[in-house]
């Protein structure tokens, strides 16, 4: 399905309906709230939505799913409390936010670490998300199979144009709540404050912050072009959404209906990487037309030697540690080093 303006305010309309989808007359059986970040606009949403009615559907209607967009129940480390506790059942997050919980769930988001797609699928659907998710099991989380797309990463600012690691000195740059982020930034001599995505426009509408880092999707999803003007497509790091399950809100639900859940939003990861991918290629060419963002395409490669001469890739090689570096570098198929 080609991602336009159309289907997305197609879709917004939809989904703008009441905070909680889907009110109905027979209360379900169960009803279990689904927390994300993302605006109602982005593709995650979009598919979850339709991964949510199936459900419904499928289910003969004993399992109700509410989505709650936009950190509607808090911001993100706020969320994971609340997905631990059991208050919310299932919550999507990036690996690297994760990490503050799941050390080695950042394991994704080593800098430069993906060239391109087709090696973060094979990685994901293989071997390297295989162990992220039984090091996320281990701490008593449920993640679903198929990790969702967040994108490759572009570093966005208010005023300054960033053509090389220099470019990066002293910059004023949010990073989300996690440990990576807060060094890959500091290693590229950046002044990175960490900040949930909630509180992302505010911190830059308000000059907390001169910039902050996010695929182009999120940066037109969640309207960042109003507060930033340049873009330098740096792609230093791949992300993604893990859907996590509280487990004993998982358990409490019988077989068959878990594997319905299962199912439909396995499949649904399929469609929204494709989506996702497509509208951060498109939506270039809109955030410069119609918004006036001026893009920059530096040499990636002085980036990824700024953080290996700041030891950037030693520094994580030692957290991580043998096994789980050597699952990434066979992975990528590179000495990242
Ligand atoms: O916080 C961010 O920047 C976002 C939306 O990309 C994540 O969830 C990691």
């Amino acid at each position: 399905m080609m991602i336009t303006r159309r289907t997305m305010l197609a879709g917004t309309g939809a989904l703008a309906l009441g905070a909680a989808f889907h009110t109905r007359a027979h209360a379900a059986e169960y009803t279990y709230k689904f927390a994300n970040n993302l605006q109602t606009t982005h593709p995650l949403n979009i598919r979850l939505k339709e991964a949510v009615d199936a459900i419904l559907e499928e289910t003969g209607g004993r399992l109700q799913i509410n989505v709650f967009p936009s950190s509607q129940l808090g911001n993100d480390t706020e969320t994971l409390s609340q997905l631990r506790s059991g208050a919310t059942e299932f919550f999507s997050l990036s690996p690297l936010i994760l990490s503050t919980l799941v050390p080695n769930a950042a394991i994704s988001g080593i800098g430069f670490a993906f060239p391109d797609y087709e090696t973060v699928w094979k990685a994901m659907d293989g071997e390297l998300g295989a162990y992220s998710r039984s090091e996320i099991e281990k701490k008593g989380l449920v993640p679903m199979e198929k990790i969702w797309d967040n994108g490759f990463r572009q570093i966005t600012s208010s005023s300054k144009t960033i053509k090389t690691p220099e470019d990066l000195s002293g910059f004023k740059i949010r990073v989300p709540p996690s440990p990576l982020w807060q060094s890959m930034f500091t290693a590229f001599g950046a002044a990175p404050t960490t900040i949930n995505f909630a509180e992302v426009y505010t911190a830059l509408s308000t000059g907390i912050v001169d910039g902050q880092e996010n695929p182009l999707a999120i940066a037109s999803t969640a309207k960042l072009y109003e507060v930033q003007k340049n873009v330098s497509m740096t792609n230093h790091m791949w992300d993604g959404f893990w859907f996590l399950a509280n487990k004993r809100a998982w358990e409490n639900l019988p077989e068959d209906i878990r594997e319905i859940v299962a199912k439909n939003l396995n499949a649904k990861a399929d469609e929204q990487r494709a989506d996702t991918a497509q509208l951060n290629q498109t939506v270039r060419e809109q955030l410069t037309k119609e918004h006036g963002m001026t893009f920059t395409d530096p040499d990636t490669e002085a980036f990824r030697a700024k953080l290996r001469e700041a030891g950037f890739y030693q520094e994580w090689k030692e957290k991580f540690g043998e096994e789980a570096w050597t699952i990434l570098e066979t992975a990528v198929g590179a000495d990242l080093g």
